[in-house]
């Protein structure tokens, strides 16, 4: 699977961010845009929607994206607030449909079979009795509007909603001073994320989007929803979520991408 390296052109300006910051920083920006797409830490799109900051000026985007692009999970990880909640946006911003992304074309998306579907639960969690699409769709919902930031440098906005992640975790009796939690997909994709930022009230397990059951390719029946991680930490086609304390990695993470890859 090639590894697409987004050219100075596809990072997409923000509002705050002056053209010409781009212009002259393009040299840069296509250094930095590749070592951090195979390094997997941020685009300058991605820097900039995480981190809200207002780079108007040349030192201040470079100094930035030097700091930023040499931060690893620990650093990332000390950093996080746990607390502190991502940008939420309105109704009227939501994009509909979603935009796709996967490592394989949306043509190749095999769906999911809701009718044997089933979520298997393993490792520190005291009821591992698997769940079906008709007894997880009663978990009580919760919604967010947030966005949805890919590392090539694209982002949407849209509305999530599904069982909350810290309470599902604390529903089945998980132990929630391990350190990950892991997600394995109907696709071979995996993926896992650090307790924080599981128990992190923008993280839930959604199985709605606009309000309507999630539809394919964007991940029927369940998929991962944080606010505070990028596009690749958000599995789709949920199958199996395992809570431990081994390091798991994950489809993106394994090849060479920052695990953190949050704020
Ligand atoms: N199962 C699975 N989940 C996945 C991926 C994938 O290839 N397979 N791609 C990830 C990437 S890189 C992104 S940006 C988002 C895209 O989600 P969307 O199609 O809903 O926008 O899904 C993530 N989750
Ligand atoms: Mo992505």
């Amino acid at each position: 699977m090639p590894v697409r390296i987004p050219s100075p052109s596809s990072f997409r300006p923000k509002a705050g961010i002056d053209q010409s910051v781009l212009e002259n920083n393009r040299e840069l920006l296509a250094d930095i845009g590749r070592r951090n797409i195979l390094r997997g830490s941020l685009s300058l799109g991605a820097l900039v929607m995480l981190t809200g900051c207002d780079v108007t000026n040349d030192s201040a985007v470079q100094s930035v994206l030097r700091r930023v692009s040499s931060f690893n999970d620990r650093f990332q990880e000390f950093m996080f607030r746990p607390n502190h909640l991502a940008p939420t946006y309105s109704e009227a911003e939501v994009v509909k449909p979603p935009r796709f992304n996967a490592y394989y074309d949306a043509n190749d998306v095999a769906p999911v079979d809701g009718t044997t579907w089933k979520l298997e639960l393993a490792g520190r969690i005291t009821d591992k009795t698997p769940w079906n699409v008709q007894r997880f769709m009663q978990l009580p919902e919760q919604e967010w509007i947030i966005r949805h930031i890919c590392v090539e440098g694209w982002d949407y906005i849209g509305q999530w909603s599904g069982v909350n992640l810290r309470t599902f975790l604390e529903m089945v009796g998980a132990d929630l001073k391990a350190k990950y939690v892991a997600f394995k997909c109907a696709d071979d994709y995996s993926g896992s994320i650090d307790m924080a930022t599981a128990l992190h009230a923008q993280t839930i397990l959604a199985t709605k989007y606009a309000r309507q059951p999630i539809t394919d390719p964007y991940g029927f029946p369940l998929r991962l929803r944080t606010a505070t991680k990028l596009g690749f930490k958000n599995p789709k086609w949920i199958t199996a979520i395992e809570v431990t304390n081994t390091y798991p990695g994950g489809y993106w993470e394994d090849r060479g991408f920052n695990w953190f890859a949050g704020i």
